[in-house]
């Protein structure tokens, strides 16, 4: 038998060739997009495991396929970890990542056509918040709100003469590019008074949640969704928290509403990572991440780079690089030549399209997860100032790139093995 199961690297030499390119350019290269980390060795043994054979379709104890002893124990692990860690009522682990355990809860409570509010997708908001281009904007009628011109801050006075006007059926507060806290009670408040279902996404959020790094909406919210990927530093994935109240709905809406079986396999990388965030340790991390974010920003203003909202309370920076002459895609992609990989991002009321936008969006998860501290943001914000002024200077970027490799070497990242 052993002989029809040979590793990876003989089986499939380009796949394995390809998976070792990858995990030389994580090690090598300073990692800042902010939905991004790397989850531990343990995480990806997990994930990788042959958890990923067994079809599981339903419920612990109420599956539609025998032999489900050991599933059944992964999932309900998986579910007490994540339960304990947040103060949740109810927990599903089922959904395969962020954007399905959000259509989750539009099912679980939304009919098509109803009415639903998010922040707009331009001024730092997600896709699955009613975006046009999205399923959410398409089958709901979707009024985004926004943030202030003034101070690009969300703009609750608006969020509330929305709410009173339109009446939704779902308040979702949520963002994906915006560096400031939000006030779960204020939304709590708006959802009240329009009878709405508030939910919440922490998915960028939720290590810096569970470790207090941020201000909890469970408890507050009725329904909380985030992935497992992002500053949680587990595998791909998603979950939802939610008041007992709606556990039922919200089960019946992962499945058999949207899904079939569940990623076993995720699910023992969850109950890992979740472990993993039971510790001093990681919670030392999400304050790190944040106190790390707040030195990037400083450092990036004192060398002359202009901030949305001018700073950030949590895990992201993000820059307008309008005042530095180049475009977010051009400054970017520089980035990226010399070893600094970040995404280009629109900033509020960009003139410029989401294509080539203004902005940069930064991130300290994954730096922080190799142990950088507040010497290494500075040294960013000094290459970064460089990158910008030379953007099509082959040799500086070059150079850069080896000194972040070398940089890289002192800090070795979580789960890589070359
Ligand atoms: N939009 C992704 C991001 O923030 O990178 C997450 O869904």
């Amino acid at each position: 038998m052993t002989s029809f199961d040979p590793p990876l690297a003989a089986a499939d030499p380009e796949i394995a060739a390809l998976i070792r390119k990858e995990e030389e350019k994580e090690r090598d290269t300073i990692r800042l997009i902010p939905s991004e980390n790397y989850a531990s060795r343990a995480v990806l043994e997990a994930t990788g495991s042959l958890l990923c054979n067994k079809y599981s379709e339903g419920y612990a104890k109420k599956r539609y396929y025998e032999g489900q002893e050991v599933i059944d124990e992964v999932e309900e692990l998986a579910k007490s970890r994540v339960a304990t860690l947040f103060g949740a009522e109810h927990v599903n682990v089922q959904p395969y990542s962020g954007s399905p355990a959000n259509l989750a809860v539009y099912l679980a409570f939304c009919k098509p056509g109803d009415t639903v509010m998010g922040l707009g997708l331009p001024a730092g908001g997600h896709l699955t918040h009613g975006h046009t281009v999205s399923i959410t904007g398409m089958f709901f009628k979707s009024v985004p709100y926004g943030v202030r011109r003034d101070d690009h801050r969300i703009d609750l006075d608006l969020v509330r003469k929305l709410a009173l006007e339109h009446r939704p059926k779902l308040l979702w507060a949520g963002t994906t590019a915006y560096p400031r806290a939000l006030d779960w009670a204020a939304f709590r408040g708006i959802a009240d008074e329009v009878g709405a279902i508030f939910a919440a996404d922490i998915a960028h959020i939720s290590g810096l949640v569970l470790a207090g790094a941020h201000a909890s909406p469970v408890g507050v919210a009725d329904v909380v969704t985030s992935t497992t990927h992002k500053t949680f530093r587990g595998p791909r994935g998603g979950m939802i928290m939610c008041k007992k109240e709606h556990a039922a709905a919200i089960d019946k809406a992962v499945f058999p509403g949207l899904q079939g079986g569940p990623h076993n396999h995720a699910t023992a990388g969850i109950a890992v990572a979740a472990k993993e965030a039971s510790t001093p340790e990681f919670k030392a991390y999400a304050h790190a991440v944040v106190a790390n974010a707040k030195t990037l920003a400083d450092a990036l203003q004192e060398r002359g780079f202009s901030l949305v909202t001018g700073g950030t309370d949590n895990h992201l920076v993000l820059v307008d690089l309008t005042s530095k002459g180049v475009t977010g895609k051009v400054g970017a992609q520089a980035m990226a030549r010399a070893g600094l990989v970040a995404n280009y991002n629109s900033v509020p009321f960009d003139p410029r399209k989401p294509f080539d936008p203004s902005g940069v969006r930064l991130g300290t998860p994954a730096i922080t997860s190799r142990g950088m501290g507040p010497d290494e943001m500075r040294r960013i914000a000094a290459w970064m100032a460089e990158v910008v002024a030379a953007p099509g200077d082959d040799a500086t970027l070059a150079r850069i790139a080896r000194d972040v490799a070398a940089l890289c070497e002192r800090f070795p990242a979580p789960g890589v093995t070359v």
